[in-house]
């Protein structure tokens, strides 16, 4: 394909008389409307005005663009009768919204003219919005993906979650070790919300239950709350591609019903007065409070029944005041669950429909399960929730009971069963009776919902053989997959301009709309010009960060180095340690044989460590000192450098991505339920080295098993080792490399402060290596030699780079989102397109 002949014809470039003329209008008519914001809603004069204030007057005025769109959009599934799909979501990991907006709305390019026109950089405003961090890692950008692909598609969705008035904290490091601060994104006011004072809806905890009869002599079950707060609405808009269809994403903020207790107050006890107050609002406080304490557990089920029991009665509601009859919302509303933190909402549900609406146990059963659907996304032990009875029985006892029959009549039904030992109505109960009496919020989800999904293909198979086995042989086929993906107008254009325009030219502007159009970029795999516009963009990319780099921790790297990128929560399984272990590998080796032909490399590291993951934050700290050591070692003659850059957030993965060469997706295999980091890289053009696990099996599958570095044990292999024993000894024997690494670490090589302080670390990778990095070391190691010998051969490498690219677009969001669509909530999708 002849690429000059297409940049001429690019649109700007070749855009006619009138179409300009009308471009200069809407900068112009932009420009007035900022100035009109800054002076009338921000009431700052351009004089006084600070970036940030530019900004708030830049995010109104395109949020009125975005408001008219989405009254007609809410207008138009009321008028169209159109069933709405609900996304329950404790995590929204949202990041910044300016240039999402003004992207999608496709006012960028003339607002940022705009600006200019006022002496004002658009990039510079940018940078000081706060990220909007209310969620943890991956389940929460997904959340935040897919509200973005339901408004592009067109699908009437709303998100439910929480307004935290804390977000993910902020992390700093300081000596090596992670300190965590609290994050206070509303500090200077959110610019894209709306408060809705006139909705609130009342939430019960506690108090206790009577019996009483109807007219028609049934018997009806009336709680009665100790304690009621109120949930406040506020609504943030969310615009699809194209601005055809705007969303809300409606999360809830915490209050007292009675504030101030005036008498009190009046009386002298000014704190007491406000008790109330506080335990209410503590329930929107923060994102995840520590759960280590029993004080702690009982917040976060507060923070779930709360939200969960808000949106259902703010859904139900809605139902009625358009249907009239509550026993339609399964025709008109589709209930995901993301992951079992909004579980309670199916009690929840049974609660409003047989206390509340009088509907019979069985029918409103077959409401509940045709209404809800639930994903789950992880399998780790330690991360499914229970919850102890005496805990639920104190603060939810109608839903304690209402969980108590849904689980005898679900026992009663299969007790009859020729197969129905003790064993197996243990493992199908909803109470988990092994460690005193626990409701399992993963069977309730199960059980009350039509169709339960994975996030990637092998994650979907596991979930059949392990966690929910028994489930699913009383209900085969429920379990489906639906393949998590990313929306590449953050993930792409917004991340990576340059290449989005690269892409377009050889694809065409349509790419956003169909990301599926890629594929045609692979024709152009092995055209040497094409190959090198890429690299420069890429090089570009790696300046940019280069210089973050410089100013953030003030270390300096080589842009022709190859990037080799480890960014995501730090967690013993996605083994990070496993990567500082050839980092360290590698520098022995350079300081023996300086003169070899040594490929620069930097590493770079980012990620949290919860506040209590003891072992999690002994791997920062092992990552900094590693860092510390090597970057300073004037042998190495900066071939290496291993960064930790702090405060890894959605922005600051926008920076990172396009600027990856490699990416680093290691995890043991059969832990990690998908990964959605390792779409973004692909589709940026990183190469990854990883497990064959979660979609990183599917990423091979579509870019090419030789434009992938695939290495280590697979998901059957580490359970057949497990189950031989996860002593490391072995294999640290067999691997002169491994154990030199370990030595060195043990002993205080990256410490020298404090010499033992790795050595329960390494003792741990010694006599009980439940991840397995030391049986997968040498095949990493390996991995990482292909590695470099693919750099080496430059040609090749921006071939499997570009290739990445082109087969990346299966696993666009709008791909997931419309099989949530067709195969779980039966709704019609709209695919974006020219207006
Ligand atoms: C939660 C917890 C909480 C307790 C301590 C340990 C622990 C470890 C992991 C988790 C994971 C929570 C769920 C989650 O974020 N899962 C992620 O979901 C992503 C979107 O589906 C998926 O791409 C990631 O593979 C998966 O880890």
């Amino acid at each position: 394909m002849d690429l000059e002949t297409h940049a001429a014809s690019a649109p700007d470039a070749a855009a006619p008389a009138a179409e300009t003329q009308a471009i200069g209008e809407d900068v112009a008519a932009i420009r007035d409307l900022i100035l009109a914001k800054l002076k009338y809603s921000v009431g700052k004069s351009v004089t006084a005005a600070s970036p940030h204030d530019w900004f708030v007057a830049t995010a109104l005025s395109v949020r009125d663009k975005v408001v008219e769109s989405w009254l007609s959009s809410i207008e138009s599934s009321k008028r169209t009768g159109r069933k709405r799909v609900y996304y329950l979501s404790l995590e929204f990991l949202i990041g910044r919204l300016l240039i999402d907006a003004l992207t999608n709305m496709e006012m960028i390019d003339e607002t940022r003219a705009a600006l200019a026109e006022l002496g004002v950089d658009l990039e510079t405003l940018r940078e000081v919005e706060d990220d909007a961090a209310l969620g943890n890692g991956g389940l929460g950008r997904l959340a935040a993906c897919f509200m973005e692909s339901m408004a592009t598609l067109s699908i009437a969705a709303y998100g439910y979650g929480i307004r935290y008035d804390h977000g993910l904290f902020r992390q700093r490091i300081k000596n090596g070790r992670q300190l965590e601060y609290p994050e206070d994104w509303l500090s200077f006011g959110n610019p894209w919300e709306f408060q809705r004072p006139e909705i609130v809806c009342p939430i019960g905890f506690g108090g206790h239950i009577d019996t009483e009869t109807r007219p028609d002599g049934e018997l009806r079950q009336v709680w009665h709350p100790g304690e009621t707060v109120e949930a406040l609405a506020y609504d943030t808009p969310i615009p699809g591609w194209r601005g055809a269809h705007i969303n809300t994403l409606r999360l809830w903020s915490a209050r007292a019903v009675d504030p101030l207790r005036l008498d009190q107050f009046n009386s002298g006890d000014h704190i007491g007065a406000l008790m109330d107050r506080v335990r209410a609002e503590s329930i929107s406080k923060v994102l995840y409070p520590g759960d280590t304490t029993p004080a702690g557990q009982e917040l976060r089920l507060r923070q779930e029944f709360f939200f969960a029991s808000a949106s259902l009665q703010d859904l139900v509601r809605r139902h009625i005041s358009l249907y009239g009859d509550v026993r339609t919302l399964a025709d008109k509303a589709a209930i995901q669950l993301n992951d079992t933190h909004p579980a309670i909402a199916i009690a929840e549900l049974m609660h409003i429909l047989v206390d509340l609406h009088d509907i019979p146990w069985d029918e409103a059963w077959a409401i509940t399960q045709a209404t809800f659907s639930y994903t789950n996304h992880t399998l780790l032990p330690e991360a499914l929730e229970t919850w102890p009875v005496p805990l639920m029985e104190r603060l939810l006892p109608r839903h304690m009971q209402i969980i108590y029959l849904i689980n005898a009549l679900h026992l009663a039904k299969v007790s009859g069963e020729p197969d129905a030992t003790g064993h197996r109505l243990a493992a199908l109960s909803l109470i988990d009776e092994s460690h005193g009496r626990r409701v399992r919020m993963g069977h309730l989800a199960f059980l009350g919902s039509h169709k339960v999904n994975g996030v990637s293909q092998l994650h979907s198979d596991l979930m059949k053989t392990t966690v929910f086995h028994d489930l699913e042989s009383i209900a085969p086929g429920k379990i489906t997959n639906k393949t998590n993906g990313i929306t590449f107008r953050r993930w792409l254009k917004e991340a990576n301009p340059a290449l989005t325009s690269l892409l377009m030219e050889v694809v065409g502007d349509n790419l956003l709309d169909n990301a599926m159009v890629l594929e045609k970029v692979a024709a152009l795999a092995d055209d040497s010009s094409f190959q090198e516009r890429y690299a420069a963009i890429r090089r570009a990319n790696k300046m940019t960060l280069a210089r973050l780099v410089q100013q953030r921790i003030g270390v300096k790297l080589n842009p022709d180095a190859l990037f080799d990128v480890h960014i995501k929560r730090i967690h013993e399984y996605k083994r990070q340690v496993l990567n500082i272990l050839e980092a360290v590998a590698i520098y022995e080796e350079i300081r023996a044989q300086p003169f070899r032909d040594w490929i620069p490399r930097v590493k770079i590291f980012a990620g949290k460590a919860a506040a209590s993951y003891t072992t999690a934050k002994l791997i920062i700290q092992l990552a900094n000192d590693v860092g510390k050591v090597i970057n300073s070692d004037p042998a190495l003659r900066g071939l290496l450098k291993v960064v930790f850059l702090p405060n890894y957030n959605v922005s600051l993965a926008e920076r990172i991505i396009p600027a990856a060469d490699l990416s680093e997706q290691i995890s043991t295999a059969g832990m990690e339920a998908s990964g959605t980091g390792n779409m973004k890289f692909a589709l940026n053009g990183a190469l990854t080295i990883g497990t064959l696990d979660g979609a990183n099996v599917e990423i091979m599958e579509h870019v090419g098993s030789p434009n992938i570095f695939i290495f280590g044990l697979t998901a059957d292999e580490v359970e057949a080792k497990r189950s031989q024993g996860i002593n490391g000894q072995d294999a640290i024997a067999r691997s002169p490399k491994l154990s030199e690494a370990l030595e060195s670490i043990a002993s205080g090589v990256f410490s020298p402060d404090e010499p033992h302080r790795y050595r329960g670390l390494v003792d741990a990778l010694t006599y009980h290596d439940f991840f397995l990095v030391t049986a997968d070391f040498d095949a990493y190691y390996n991995a990482q030699r292909a590695v470099f010998r693919r750099w080496r051969d430059k040609p090749a490498w921006w071939r499997s780079a570009i290739l990445n690219t082109a087969h990346m677009g299966w696993f666009s969001s709008d791909r997931t989102i419309a099989e949530y669509a067709e195969e779980i909530w039966n709704v019609p999708v709209t695919p974006p397109g020219r207006k």
